[in-house]
């Protein structure tokens, strides 16, 4: 018997400010991180994304057309302060400030990321997060945030994927690439940082809830030799448990701990740092899942790194920690993503039982080349297949007793993804970005709105 969702539970979807605005040299907007790449031949750029920017009460309306009961966003920190501090771009508030309003007209709650991958350009030219400047920088923006939207937003997000930026750091490292020294130091700066924004979110607006929003997946050994089990925790524990652990207990992970220390990859930390994290105790945790992984134990015969494949959310290996491995039981998407709706499972459950914390699906989705027919529809029922059969082990998940509050596929509509531009699209909106029109960029529901739609009539209670 399956257990029913939650009354309050948040039936919703995700964007990012980046890859979905557009718009990212008007109304006083300064420059992020992102808006400096030179994409590759045929990928769109970030410059005019979804055009959400123009379109956003059109948008709007198609999430309550949806359903939608909660809508996860991020807001773009160069809109609000242009050089990431300093002078306050009032155009930039009045948009979120009108998408607030417009959410709250349809009865839709907002889910508000404060940082998604766009850093802005002056703070990364400052040292980025290896400068402690960007903690202050960051607590000033949150104080912006919080004086100016707290009144109409009750649930925040710290900071999409750390720990795919410290992972996976090409993308958000517009210059030279920093070595594991400086990421972590990078990754210890994030988490002084969240720990600031929380503390400051429960003075000004303490009714207010906050989490991080990490990608966590379950790991996987190849085989069942002892060597591939620890090879597959110690990878867990570095890719997954770090950035939870710090934000629910307040310490570093032992066991990564000490392999930074042997690496000597170890941040440098503050006094008085440790115990400001250690206060900030999230309300509840997002979670982004897409595939898990499956690692064995290292040869350390210098191959040990090598990816498995060439896409970026497939991880590479560690020489002497860990090698990435085949898991021939899961199907792949087209950009090599492995699918594993039972992963999701095991994923809630191992951080449920680790932390006993409400849990938000903050991403699950499926990216893939959509193509618009002659009848002029989106036929994509590969999408509804992994949505449902994702949707129904995180029903399972509920039964057996984890507290998931919401769910918000990736994405509500169309987007400009972090490495194929338009040629994968994860939408339930498809958006017709053609290249001799980017004025129009019509909206088209795809079949996978209407079984969206229809999953929400069906369970939501609110
Ligand atoms: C997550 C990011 C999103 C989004 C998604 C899909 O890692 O938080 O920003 O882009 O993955 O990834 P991609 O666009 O690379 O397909």
């Amino acid at each position: 018997n399956l257990k029913d969702f939650p009354t309050d539970f948040l039936w919703g979807a995700s964007t990012s400010a980046y890859q979905v605005e557009g718009a990212w040299n008007e109304d006083g907007k300064g420059m992020s991180i992102q808006d400096t790449h030179t994409p590759p031949e045929g990928i769109t750029d970030f410059k005019i994304a979804s055009d959400h920017y123009h379109h956003m009460e059109e948008d709007v309306a198609l999430m309550a057309e949806l359903g939608l009961k909660a809508y996860r966003f991020s807001i773009s920190w160069a809109r609000i302060l242009p050089k990431g501090r300093g002078a306050v771009n009032e155009a930039g508030i009045q948009f979120y400030d009108r998408l607030l309003d417009e959410l709250h007209k349809y009865s839709i709650e907002p889910i508000v990321t404060m940082y998604h991958f766009d850093l802005p350009l002056a703070l990364y030219e400052n040292g980025g997060w290896e400068n402690r400047e960007t903690i202050d920088a960051f607590e000033e923006y949150a104080r912006i945030l919080f004086e100016r939207f707290g009144s109409k937003v009750n649930y925040w997000l710290t900071i999409n994927e750390q720990n795919v930026m410290i992972n996976h750091p090409a993308a958000m490292n517009p210059g030279k690439v920093p070595n594991k020294k400086e990421l972590y130091q990078q990754c210890h700066n994030m988490f002084v940082a969240s720990a600031k924004a929380t503390l400051l979110l429960r003075k000004m607006c303490p009714n207010a809830k906050i989490g991080p929003a990490p990608n966590i997946i379950a790991v996987y050994p190849e085989k069942c030799n002892p060597s591939d089990a620890l090879a597959a925790d110690m990878w867990e524990a570095i890719r997954c448990w770090l950035y939870y652990d710090i934000a629910v207990y307040g310490r570093y992970t032992p066991s990564v701990w000490s392999y930074l220390t042997e690496k000597g990859y170890e941040p440098e930390i503050f006094d008085g740092d440790m115990d400001l994290i250690a206060k900030a105790k999230p309300d509840f945790l997002g979670l982004n899942y897409y595939a898990t992984a499956t690692v064995s134990a290292p040869k350390n015969d210098g191959h040990d790194c090598q990816p498995r494949n060439g896409d970026q959310q497939v991880m590479v290996g560690e020489e002497g920690l860990y090698r990435a491995a085949q898991n021939p039981h899961l199907q792949q998407t087209k950009y090599g993503w492995l699918i594993d709706p039972i992963g999701l499972r095991v994923t809630l459950e191992r951080v449920y039982n680790r932390y006993h914390m409400p849990i938000l699906i903050t991403e699950n989705g499926l990216g893939t080349h959509d193509v618009l027919t002659e009848d002029g529809k989106v036929h994509d029922d590969y999408r509804i297949d992994y949505l449902s059969d994702h949707f129904k082990q995180a029903q399972l998940a509920i039964t057996d007793g984890v507290d998931l509050i919401g769910y918000c596929p990736w994405a509500f509509i169309d987007l400009v993804s972090t490495h194929q531009g338009y040629n994968k699209r994860y939408g339930f909106v498809y958006v017709d970005r053609t290249e001799d029109d980017l004025k129009e960029m019509k909206r088209i529901k795809k079949d996978s709105f209407d079984w969206y739609k229809k999953l929400i009539e069906e369970n939501a209670k609110n």
